[in-house]
């Protein structure tokens, strides 16, 4: 018998992803599972999962969920929470679903300073339903919906959610991160580990941005897409910790 060098976490289910090539989802599924594991929390934790590619988490992510509406995972996990204040709750969210028709939801449960914790998936685009412009497109990006590139004066300026939460008194951790590199993905697992941890201290609300790729829908290959990312996204979305509890008492 060889020797087990590497097993999968016990927080994913046995359900190979069917995310398309080169699509971040199933890197940012596997590090939030894996931190579910090693805080010992699988059993104490329910998902919220949203509506777009990143719905999809329901079916690899070994704990219980509840399907929020476009945009409503704020809300629903806010019962959620405040019904079972002893669990561990987790909303994870698309940039179109988050930062478009969730707006209202995310800004309020941060405001109130919610104890669950958001994973906010930016892939600068509406995956599901074919790449149209979502509000943290950049300029100059070409999506479905701005076929020659994003015009700031039609379409205005590309927002900065994970920045705009971080203002808001009742958020107690925000994190911006990236999945490109191996590096960033330890430091995205070690930033959605002190998120988790934080909610569990029940200090307030809590939430890690994940710079993401959307081959398909850009209509790159899977490097290209990486290097897009790297080369754009990274310049306008800054990586690091945006909110710390220390903050909190400055
Ligand atoms: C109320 C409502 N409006 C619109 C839709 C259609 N819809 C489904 S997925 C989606 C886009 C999701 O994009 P995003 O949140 O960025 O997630 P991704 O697919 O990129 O993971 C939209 C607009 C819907 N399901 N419900």
């Amino acid at each position: 018998m060889g020797e087990t060098i590497f097993s999968k976490t016990k927080g994913l289910t046995n359900t190979p992803f069917h995310y398309c090539p080169g699509c971040t989802h199933g890197i940012i599924h596997r590090i939030l599972a894996e931190v579910l594991e090693e805080l010992a929390i699988l059993q104490d934790t329910i998902g919220v999962a949203p509506v777009g590619c990143a719905g999809f988490i329901e079916k690899y992510i070994n704990v219980d969920f509840q399907g929020g509406a476009h945009g409503r995972a704020p809300a629903v996990a806010t019962g959620i929470k405040r019904a079972l204040p002893d669990k561990v709750v987790f909303t994870y969210q698309g940039d179109g679903d988050m930062a478009s028709i969730g707006t209202a939801e995310a800004i309020h449960a941060a405001a109130r300073g919610e104890k669950f914790t958001t994973i906010f998936v930016n892939n600068g685009i509406y995956g599901m339903t074919g790449g149209q412009m979502a509000p943290t497109s950049l300029i100059g990006q070409k999506t479905s919906t701005s076929p020659y590139g994003r015009d700031s004066s039609q379409s205005g300026y590309p927002l900065d959610f994970p920045l705009l939460i971080s203002q808001i008194p009742g958020a107690a951790y925000v994190a911006s991160v990236s999945v490109d590199t191996p590096q960033n993905v330890i430091k995205a697992k070690k930033a959605i580990k002190k998120a988790f941890e934080i909610q569990m201290k029940g200090i307030g609300f809590t939430m890690v941005s994940v710079l993401s790729t959307c081959p398909t829908n850009w209509g790159m290959s899977p490097i290209q897409s990486i290097k897009w990312l790297q080369e754009n996204m990274k310049n306008y979305y800054k990586l690091g910790e945006l909110k710390t509890p220390e903050m909190l008492n400055q």
